[in-house]
């Protein structure tokens, strides 16, 4: 087979799919020259910390969202991957959410046990991508900010696995011009205890949100103001915490409120979501959907319908992460190796449409984490991609749900039942209001 396959990004999903074609390979398949691009200087995507915000050490935009004392804000339970337990990486069970570092150590050994790191070119961004419709290549340009060299190489299939939470969605308010504070989007945030002492406002009330809160507030902020613009997060929050309806402007160091309240504030954490954004592809091959669960323009969550021959891994709004882009990851390869034929043209536009339809009659979350985890099943059923227990996988994610409505600061003190050894995990030793140090060390002394 000499094909040309082009991976942009190497965290979970681009690993996802280097470990795909691996496995392939390891079963005597011929699978396609494989080059995946990867602008850090390590994989791992999002989970590979990085102190600076604005741009890199190569001058291209920051990728990373993450912050220090990142613990996973869901069951390491429910992103484990099937073909590589979390115990088998640690040799032993660890508890239910691990910090940042530990993550990261697992999907790092996840890729060494597939051996794809040669595979990667580190420290190249790419920056353009165009398609010839005569030779139907992909026309990729990158740029090797180590070697300050720039290569133009041609490709038969590419593979989009940039992930979508790095671009943030910045609103503008009246008086952030004149606020003397610090205002900064989650993007940027990078360590809690920058607002020790501080009155902060946080706009958004999603996930960032939250965890960002809880973050400054277990560091020692004076005290968490949450403004939302549609509907509170609606937990029951420790005593220096409110929440607000939408802001209405700034002025003299006081926020205003759409229902009239005003409330003294030092700093502002923009928690307003991300956006979709491809700003090395031209608008013929860039994808445009909103964050949700049945993607705009994908055939199968994946398969990109103005050009079959281009596939998008991890686009999807996220209650799995890690399992879901490797049932993607399995189906686009079978897809590139002819395994997996596409149906007509309407036929695909025509999936997109059902599997919005479907999202949209979802009433709750619950049903929504049922949804993402039929889809895998789904995707999985056509390939022989390792087969993950999913109903063990959601009963974490309800009894999570559960343990946030009886304690938001306390959820991360239980463990649920892996889905992959089928053993409960232990409980980490230290409580998470109390637990301070995020290394892996400190996570791994004994439980
Ligand atoms: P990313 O992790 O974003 O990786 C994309 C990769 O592509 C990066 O390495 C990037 O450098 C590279 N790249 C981008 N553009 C280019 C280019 N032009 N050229 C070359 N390389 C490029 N998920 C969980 O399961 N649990 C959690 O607790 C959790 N917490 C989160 C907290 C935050 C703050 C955020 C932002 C996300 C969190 N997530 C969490 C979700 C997260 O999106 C996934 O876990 C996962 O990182 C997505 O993987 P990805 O490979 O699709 O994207
Ligand atoms: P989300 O889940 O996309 O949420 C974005 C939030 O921002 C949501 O509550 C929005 O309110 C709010 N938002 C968006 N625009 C505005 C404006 N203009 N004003 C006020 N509020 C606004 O992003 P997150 O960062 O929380 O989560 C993304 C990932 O990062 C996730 O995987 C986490 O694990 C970490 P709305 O409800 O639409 O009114």
């Amino acid at each position: 087979m000499n094909k040309r396959v082009a991976i942009i990004g190497a965290g979970p999903s681009g690993l996802a799919q280097l470990c795909a074609f691996k496995a392939a390979a390891k079963k005597g398949i011929e699978i396609p020259e494989i080059v995946c691009f990867e602008k850090q200087s390590d994989c791992g995507g999002l989970w590979n910390y990085t102190w600076r915000t604005g741009v890199d050490e190569h001058g291209n935009l920051c990728h990373g969202s993450m912050y220090r004392f990142l613990w996973s804000n869901g069951p390491k339970e429910a992103l484990e991957f099937a073909d590589y337990s979390f115990e088998e990486h640690f040799g032993r069970a660890i508890a239910s959410y691990p910090p940042r570092p530990v993550l990261l150590d697992y999907l790092r050994g996840r890729a060494g046990k597939y051996a794809v790191r040669k595979l990667i070119r580190f420290n190249t961004c790419v920056r353009d991508v165009r398609y010839d419709y005569g030779t139907e290549k992909f026309i990729v340009i990158s740029r090797d900010g180590q070697n300050d060299t720039e290569k133009i190489e041609k490709f038969d299939y590419l593979v989009v696995a940039s992930g979508h939470f790095s671009m943030p969605n910045v609103p503008y308010y009246p008086g952030f011009e004149k606020f003397s504070g610090r205002i900064l989007h989650a993007h940027d945030f990078r360590d809690a205890r920058q607002f020790v002492g501080q009155e902060i406002l946080i706009l958004g009330s999603s996930h960032s949100a939250e965890d960002i809160g809880s973050q400054c507030w277990k560091y020692g902020c004076k005290s968490v103001t949450i403004a939302h613009r549609t509907s509170p997060i609606g937990y029951e929050w420790p005593q220096n915490w409110m929440e607000v309806p939408a802001l209405e402007r700034v002025a003299d160091g006081l926020a205003y409120f759409c229902n009239g309240q005003s409330k003294k504030i030092d700093s502002i954490i923009l928690c307003t979501g991300y956006k979709h954004y491809f700003g090395f592809l031209p608008d013929s091959l860039r994808l445009k959907t909103e964050n949700r669960l049945a993607t705009s323009e994908l055939y199968k969550g994946v398969v990109f319908n103005p050009n079959p021959a281009m596939f998008y891994l991890g686009m999807q709004d996220q209650w799995y992460t890690f399992n879901m882009f490797d049932a993607q990851a399995w189906y686009v390869r079978d897809v590139i190796l002819g395994r997996i034929l596409l149906p007509n043209q309407k036929t695909m536009e025509d999936d997109v449409e059902d599997r919005q339809r479907s999202e949209e009659a979802l009433d709750d979350d619950f049903a929504r984490i049922r949804y993402q985890g039929a889809y895998i099943c789904e995707l999985s059923e056509d390939t022989d991609c390792h087969a993950l227990d999913i109903d063990v996988a959601y009963k974490a994610f309800s009894e999570w749900k559960s343990h946030k409505k009886k304690g938001i600061m306390t959820y991360r003190d239980h463990a649920y039942k892996s889905p992959v050894t089928g053993k409960l995990s232990p409980v980490h030793h230290t409580c998470w209001t109390d637990a301070m140090d995020d290394s892996l060390e400190n996570y791994m002394k004994d439980c």
